[in-house]
């Protein structure tokens, strides 16, 4: 498979112990074991050589997030002694996403394997596969949420942009709000997103039809919300028409906001996409042509997790 695998071991600093779900305490699902899952499962198919993310400095961060927000979550955690969790009472959205002593310099180094993936595509790479923890797609600029912290697909995305026109296309279960908000009023990042319908799915604000950008970016934001309980035939002719949306903006570059979390067995998902289905995801996206970074976000059934990326991964590389 010809394809580079960007990982680093500083995503086990960060191990959230419990959300607080309905005012009750519950089981937190962003668990160090899901990229543990995709790694083993890829050397099991003979891809043994990762490549460690390089270290950028926090001025890429500061392009896309407010810099009292990084300062404020770099002095928190500092703050924290192990074991210790702290939920803020503001830069959050919800209450799912804790701040722990490890977190500043996970989400720091998942910044920082997304943007090695993104730095190897300028250097002629055509497939990059970050395994960014925590995720990001939820991050707005001053805001955490929805497990995420930075938003490690918009600041490759942007890392990219300065070398032409890039499409970020969002297949988590979850809408991306952060990723919109960021570019919602530019025409050179185009955000294509298809999520469970926010009505009944977190983030619940965002993610909507109507939701379709602002200013030069009128027309450059598009959303797919999809019913919960949908299948492989609706998702698959709901991708074809995002593929379409993609061929004719012509990118230099394509982001993917890959979240796991669309399938039937993920534990707080909603759709019925099976483990086969993900290579057929993977081989649309191949077709296309175009030089291509993988940003890891959500998917939560840790059993399964190595087996659905290596399908999405065959589709794409083979
Ligand atoms: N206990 C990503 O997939 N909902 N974030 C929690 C279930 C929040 C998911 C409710 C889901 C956030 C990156
Ligand atoms: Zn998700």
């Amino acid at each position: 498979m010809n394809i580079q695998i960007i990982y680093s071991r500083k995503h086990l600093l960060h191990h959230p112990k419990w959300e607080i779900f309905y005012g009750k305490k519950i089981s937190h699902s962003e668990q160090p074991g899901r990229i543990e899952s995709i790694t083993k499962s890829l050397q099991q198919i003979g891809i043994n050589k990762f490549t460690t993310p390089e270290t950028f400095s926090l001025k890429e961060i500061y392009k896309i997030h407010q810099k009292n927000y990084v300062d404020f979550i770099k002095n928190s955690c500092k703050k924290l002694k192990n074991e210790e969790t702290l939920y803020p009472s503001f830069f959050i959205i919800d209450t799912y996403t804790p701040l722990q002593k490890g977190t500043f310099l996970s989400a720091r180094e998942s910044v920082n394997c997304a943007l090695t993936g993104a730095k190897l595509l300028l250097n002629n790479e055509n497939l990059v596969y970050s395994l960014c923890r925590p995720p990001g797609h939820h991050a707005e600029s001053n805001k955490m949420g929805g497990y995420c912290y930075f938003n490690n697909a918009a600041i490759a995305a942007q890392y990219l942009s300065n070398l032409g026109k890039v499409v970020i296309l969002d297949i988590d279960f979850h809408h991306g709000n952060g990723t919109q908000r960021i570019f919602y009023d530019r025409k050179d990042v185009f955000y294509i997103s298809i999520h469970a319908d926010p009505v009944k799915i977190f983030p619940y604000f965002s993610g909507f039809l109507d939701e379709t950008g602002v200013g030069e970016g009128k027309g450059y934001n598009k959303n797919f919300p999809l019913s919960l309980g949908t299948g492989e035939k609706v998702y698959k002719k709901t991708l074809e028409i995002t593929l379409n949306i993609v061929k004719n903006f012509n990118p230099k570059f394509i982001v993917v906001s890959a979240g796991f979390d669309t399938y039937i067995n993920d534990p707080i998902g909603g759709f019925k996409l099976t483990i086969p289905f993900y290579k057929a995801i993977g081989k649309e996206i191949k077709s296309l042509n175009i030089p291509t970074l993988i940003i890891q976000e959500g998917g939560y059934n840790i059993k399964d997790l190595g087996k659905l990326a290596v399908s999405f991964l065959e589709g794409l590389a083979t």
